[in-house]
């Protein structure tokens, strides 16, 4: 394997961080379940516009390829490698009454974590015979959440495109793998072993097989925050008293991108604010300000919409599920302040 050419005109941080001197030292590398560095990096390699550019196949990644990954990580979150990370789902520790219990500005509040199955490769190493196995394991245990919880499973390949697509469209389901994740190896088998678990009402929603091998969501319209927090912590609780999930005490819960180690949580508002859409600069101090991320309303990669914007926190890693969430709350509050201020000027 040679230097990959391609990482030249990059300014992913895997082309900041894979200097040859890195490279030489990794390229013969592979993990217990034959994750090499090729397979890594070929995301950020065939996309040279990634951000970060590298994605794990397996827990060991993050220890085998360190001197590639501990860099990523130390800029993307901010946390060094002798760093712990810790976790508090406790909502009660969150402070966060309704925004805006008028509904004038948030549309819908949705909170996601990720989980990765304990001692199995992640979805980039994945065998179709393992992904199926996650897909009949963890539906079949889903299926037996009560109450609230309750709901049914629909596999991908025995959907409909009308539903897939009605499920997209109003932000249940996941779109088809992009071209990141297609070359991250996270679309082979497309779409068998994928589905969605959800709740009656579409408030409790688990995606199988997408990025991760869970996407455990709670998510309903309006500001109540604190409500969908505590929907959400007590689903998780109640799955991982009965699966096993890949976590350890130095990155948190294990991801293959290494942007959403650790909480592996977004917290996110859909909100509306026409004025500071035409004020970027604006709206981006005060994003930067309270660490909080600006996404289109279909999500990552997307545009917006009618004024309308995906806010949501940035920090995942060396900070609590209730840090996420205090984070994306106080960067909506001072938002909407904003956006107020604007009104009253204009
Ligand atoms: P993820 O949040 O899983 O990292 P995306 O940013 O792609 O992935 O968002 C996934 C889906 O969730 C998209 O359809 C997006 O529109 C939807 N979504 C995200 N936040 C909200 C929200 N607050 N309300 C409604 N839908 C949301
Ligand atoms: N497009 C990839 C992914 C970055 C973070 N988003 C995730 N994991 N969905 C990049 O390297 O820019």
């Amino acid at each position: 394997m040679n230097y990959p050419k391609e990482l030249k005109n990059s300014k992913s941080l895997l082309a900041k961080y894979l200097t040859p001197e890195v490279f030489e030292k990794l390229k013969d590398r592979t993990t217990a379940n034959g994750y090499t560095l090729a397979q890594a990096i070929n995301s950020g390699v065939q996309n040279p516009d990634s951000g970060i550019g590298a994605y794990v196949g397996d827990e060991e990644s993050y220890t085998t390829f360190k001197e590639l990954f501990d860099p990523i990580i130390e800029e993307y979150h901010g946390f060094k490698s002798t760093n712990k990370h810790k976790s508090n789902f406790n909502p009660d520790d969150l402070n966060a009454p309704n925004p805006d219990p008028e509904n004038k500005y948030i549309i819908s509040t949705r909170i996601r974590v990720g989980r990765n199955i304990k001692d199995i490769p992640l979805g980039t190493a994945i065998s179709s015979e393992q992904r199926n196995k996650i897909e009949q394991d963890i539906s079949s245990t889903l299926l037996t959440f009560t109450d609230e919880l309750s709901g049914k499973y629909y596999p991908l390949n025995n959907m409909s495109k009308q539903e897939s697509e009605s499920l997209i469209k109003d932000h249940f389901l996941f779109k088809a793998g992009d071209r990141f994740l297609e070359t991250a190896g996270l679309n082979r088998d497309w779409p068998n072993g994928r589905g969605i678990y959800h709740n009656n009402d579409k408030t409790f929603l688990v995606w199988i097989n997408e990025e991760d091998e869970l996407r455990i969501i709670s998510m309903q319209n309006g500001g109540d925050i604190k409500e969908v927090f505590t929907r959400l912590s007590k689903a998780v609780k109640l799955l991982q008293s009965k699966v096993k999930f890949a976590y350890n005490d130095h990155l948190g819960y294990i991801t293959s991108c290494p942007t959403n180690l650790g909480t592996a949580m977004r917290a996110s508002v859909h909100i509306k604010v026409p004025n500071l859409g035409k004020n970027m600069d604006k709206f981006q101090e005060i994003a930067d300000k309270y660490n909080v991320q600006i996404r289109g309303i279909d999500g990552e990669h997307s545009k917006s919409v009618g004024g309308i914007y995906d806010i949501s926190n940035k920090r995942r890693l060396g900070v609590t599920e209730v840090q996420c969430v205090q984070d994306m709350y106080d960067g909506v509050v001072a938002l909407i302040k904003a956006e107020q201020e604007l009104v009253s000027l204009s």
